[in-house]
């Protein structure tokens, strides 16, 4: 079995300081938090910018400085969002990829997002992968329902990306696909043999998904993004509380961790 890759999803753009006190907010507080889940054992991070109000911001500018401070810390990979926040245009949403980022996430369909919609028209799906194409950004196959693998497999037939596809299944988001193991067993039935996946459960369901993705062979991402509890009604205190645990349960299971290079490896990043 390949070596397990953790991504750290930092900050996300959703949650606040109300509710999780220790979220990493600043440049300067995400490439700190960074180099603590670099340490804890992950190999990519996921950010998403915030501004001076703490408020999503999907600016060039604040991801190059983001960048810069993940990078002068640790090897780790860094991959900016393309998602954003729900409210974000296209245009907005595309901007750190500009910055030509080993990686980048790539929603591949559009779903309801708790009480708002996350809105991708196919227009704007081909418009994000043939940019991304263009910077040779590997995207990350964001899939919150199952008809996004594939509108994902008509980008390859289409050669708007390449194969070996990198997903990402993002479970348990309210509205949206479920964050039950068969949800997880059903994605999975559906992409190529060749396709390396992670997931991504949403609140309760982090901690069984990345159990089963260990067992299975797959990838793992946590974080406040996600999640923002260690166990029922407790805080985690950092993000890297959250890789830690990962990293043990992998150990315990017999699964070892990868490093960034090693994750660069397995995700053909070139
Ligand atoms: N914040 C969500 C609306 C991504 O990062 O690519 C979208 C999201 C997906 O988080
Ligand atoms: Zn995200």
């Amino acid at each position: 079995m390949e070596k397990l890759i953790i991504t750290a999803a930092l900050t996300g753009a959703e949650v606040t300081r109300e509710i999780q006190p220790n979220l990493p907010i600043t440049p300067e507080e995400i490439g700190i938090e960074s180099k603590k889940c670099f340490d804890a054992g992950a190999s990519i991070v996921h950010i998403h910018a915030r501004d001076e109000n703490g408020e999503p911001t999907q600016s060039y500018e604040v991801y190059k400085r983001i960048k810069e401070e993940v990078e002068k810390r640790s090897n780790v990979i860094f991959q900016p969002s393309t998602g954003g926040a729900v409210h974000h245009s296209p245009e907005e949403r595309l901007q750190p990829v500009d910055l030509k980022p080993e990686m980048a996430t790539l929603s591949t369909g559009t779903t309801n997002f708790g009480s708002d919609v996350f809105m991708n028209t196919e227009e704007n799906i081909e418009k994000f992968a043939i940019k991304m194409k263009e910077l040779n950004v590997k995207p990350e196959i964001e899939v919150f329902e199952r008809g996004m693998i594939n509108n994902a497999l008509r980008l390859v037939k289409k050669g708007l990306i390449d194969g070996p596809l990198h997903f990402d299944f993002v479970l348990g988001v309210p509205g949206a696909c479920p964050g039950t193991p068969e949800d997880l067993m059903h994605m999975l039935r559906f992409i190529p043999n060749d396709a390396t996946w992670t997931v991504a459960g949403i609140g309760r369901h982090e901690l069984p998904l990345a159990t089963m993705a260990i067992i299975l062979g797959g990838h793992v991402r946590v974080g406040f993004e996600d999640n923002v509890y260690y166990s029922k009604g407790k805080m985690a205190e950092s993000n890297a509380d959250l890789v830690a645990r990962i990293v043990r349960i992998a150990k315990e299971l017999g699964r070892e961790v990868a490093t960034p290079d090693e994750a660069r490896k397995i995700l053909n990043i070139k």
